[in-house]
């Protein structure tokens, strides 16, 4: 196996016997499989577009299958066996459609179209197409950042796709930027283009699922979220999918049961159409990799919708009562399936488990604020505009991404306890966890960190940073008194950071190391253009961002 698509990849340089997230050789060869088969099917669907036949359901079982290959959200071997055998499927279908158009007129197909396999021979072949069958590193670098890039896209189509929007562009391009890693003639010049196109791409989906989420849940609101427990047992919701975080409320109210988010869920208390439900009490633990012990304390119903799932511990208590639904699935767990049309989803059992469950352990009291996504910031347009020009904010530090295990993390809690009183954090992702709870206090009512979201949110920070732009009157956005200092640790975060570079913001930090998958050409060629850096120390760092 190789694998050095995200944060925590062995040295830096990539998991060759295991992976750092306790992912199998097995299993890493099965997603390399799959993925070689998505780009067989997305070489076939952009010919098709050529020839004005465009399948928005092709780009939406993309949006699934890649979804599944990020870290940390599909463990189960066979699930992923049977999304390469319908991927083949589908492929073979597109294809003959696609040989009947061109009447024997076409070029020869590459092997990832063509090739055939029975479901033993699948784990022999996968060693033959992952990713080193690209030998230039710098080729390969290219390529996967591409890959990663889309994989992020995926995710964030999905939960659009899920709540019924899409953007045609987007599905396109996911197709064509897939396929586009088949091409050996493509020029470092033309896939470096291609990278900035997968950034464009990813602001255009993050403003999809951006109007989604709000349209069909409304606009976050300054919300307080507890902390505390309550006295019944409770259903854990984690990962980023509302709709069924919306279905579970539904099912669950009047039963005896209460509802808290883990994770990336927690914004879920800031939209509207969720604070009807007297049952959905707060949120419990803390980031994603705290659930080795936060699943154990919660002594209830665990229920994943997306990542971050890392593997159970073997003296583990909580494998028969986690469940998993969508894009996720773990050996021994029970699966929920997908919704038939126009019907919701079967939350049943995980309700009829956690009723047989202790209350969940207290971990902590207090609450977390947040609810500050673009719409509530623009609303207090006018009073931070003052609060600026009297001196009162001197920067804003944007502080978004994920968390991680590395202890070097501890680097952006201390980056947020040393910034200067006079400045505001802005945040969206996981990341969070590592300084929401501080008590940092508020400038003048604006408190100083604003929580937009999920990581998907920072598309609100782009665009309040933009509008910022606007009302001072900049011709560029990096005049603002804006800073970055981010934090990564998988594809979606990849998706964002592309974003990010293609809106044009520059000279931002990231870490806690800069991507294994960037070779150290692509690196340069990045840092050249875009000024991005790699994190230091906080000292260093805050000085450098308050120059
Ligand atoms: Fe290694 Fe990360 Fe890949 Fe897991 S997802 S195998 S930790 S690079
Ligand atoms: Fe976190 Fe896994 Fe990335 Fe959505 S949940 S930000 S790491």
């Amino acid at each position: 196996m190789f694998c050095y698509q995200c944060q925590e990849t062995s040295r830096n340089l990539g998991c060759t016997m295991r992976g750092v997230c306790g992912k199998s050789e097995t299993l890493a060869n099965l997603f390399d499989l799959l993925i070689y088969g998505l780009k067989g099917l997305a070489y076939v669907s952009v010919k098709l577009q050529e020839k004005d036949r465009y399948y928005p359901e092709d780009s939406v079982f993309v949006m699934s299958a890649l979804f599944k290959t990020i870290t940390n959200v599909n463990w189960d071997e066979e699930n992923i066996k049977d999304t390469i055998e319908t991927t083949l499927a589908l492929r073979d279908k597109r294809k003959d459609e696609l040989c009947k158009l061109m009447e024997g007129k076409c070029d020869t197909c590459p092997e990832a179209v063509t090739f055939q396999l029975k479901r033993d021979e699948y784990d022999e072949f996968a060693k033959k197409v992952g990713v080193l069958r690209t030998e230039n590193e710098d080729i390969r670098s290219l390529r996967e950042t591409i890959i990663y890039g889309i994989k992020g896209i995926c995710a964030y189509g999905e939960h659009a796709a899920i709540l019924g929007f899409q953007d045609d562009d987007v599905n396109k391009f996911i197709m064509e930027g897939l396929s586009a890693t088949l091409d050996d003639n493509l020029t470092v010049d033309q896939l470096v283009n291609l990278v900035l196109r997968t950034g464009e791409n990813a602001v255009k989906i993050m403003a999809k699922l951006d109007e989604a989420n709000t349209k069909t849940y409304g606009n976050p609101e300054p919300t307080k979220v507890k902390l505390g427990v309550g006295k019944n047992p409770g259903i854990l919701i984690s990962g980023h999918d509302l709709k069924d975080l919306e279905e579970l409320l539904k099912q669950t109210e009047g039963k005896g049961v209460d509802i808290y988010t883990h994770g990336e869920m927690l914004p879920a208390h800031y939209y509207p159409a969720f604070k009807k439900y007297k049952h959905f009490i707060g949120n419990y633990g803390d980031s994603w990799w705290h659930q080795l012990e936060d699943f154990e304390n919660f002594n209830g119903a665990i229920l994943m919708t997306t990542n971050c799932l890392v593997p159970l511990r073997k003296e583990n208590t909580y494998l028969e009562r986690l469940f998993t639904t969508g894009t996720v699935n773990y050996p021994g767990a029970v699966h929920i399936p997908d919704r038939e049309k126009g019907r919701e989803k079967d939350f049943s059992p995980v309700i009829a488990r956690a009723l047989k469950c202790q209350p969940p352990k207290e971990l902590e009291t207090g609450e977390i604020t947040g609810g500050f996504a673009h719409s509530t910031v623009l609303s207090l347009a006018d009073k931070i505009i003052e609060a600026v020009k009297s001196g009162a904010i001197k920067r804003f530090v944007v502080m978004a991404g994920c968390d991680g295990r590395m202890p070097s993390r501890k680097y952006f809690t201390e980056v947020a306890e040393k910034l200067p009183k006079d400045t505001v954090i802005l945040t969206a992702g996981c990341a969070k966890y590592r300084y929401i709870k501080l008590p940092l206090g508020d400038i003048n009512g604006i408190p100083r960190i604003l929580d937009a979201g999920q990581c998907n949110d920072s598309y609100s920070l782009a665009v309040i940073a933009l509008k910022l732009k606007e009302a001072f009157g900049l011709d560029d956005v990096n005049k603002l008194p804006l800073s970055f200092d981010l934090a990564w640790y998988e594809q979606k975060a990849v998706a964002v950071l592309l974003a990010l570079l293609s809106l044009g913001f520059k000279n931002i930090i990231l870490g806690p190391t800069l991507p294994g998958f960037l070779s150290p050409n692509v690196a340069k060629v990045i840092s050249d253009t875009f000024g991005l850096q790699q994190i230091t120390d906080a000292d260093s760092d805050i000085a450098k961002m308050l120059a």
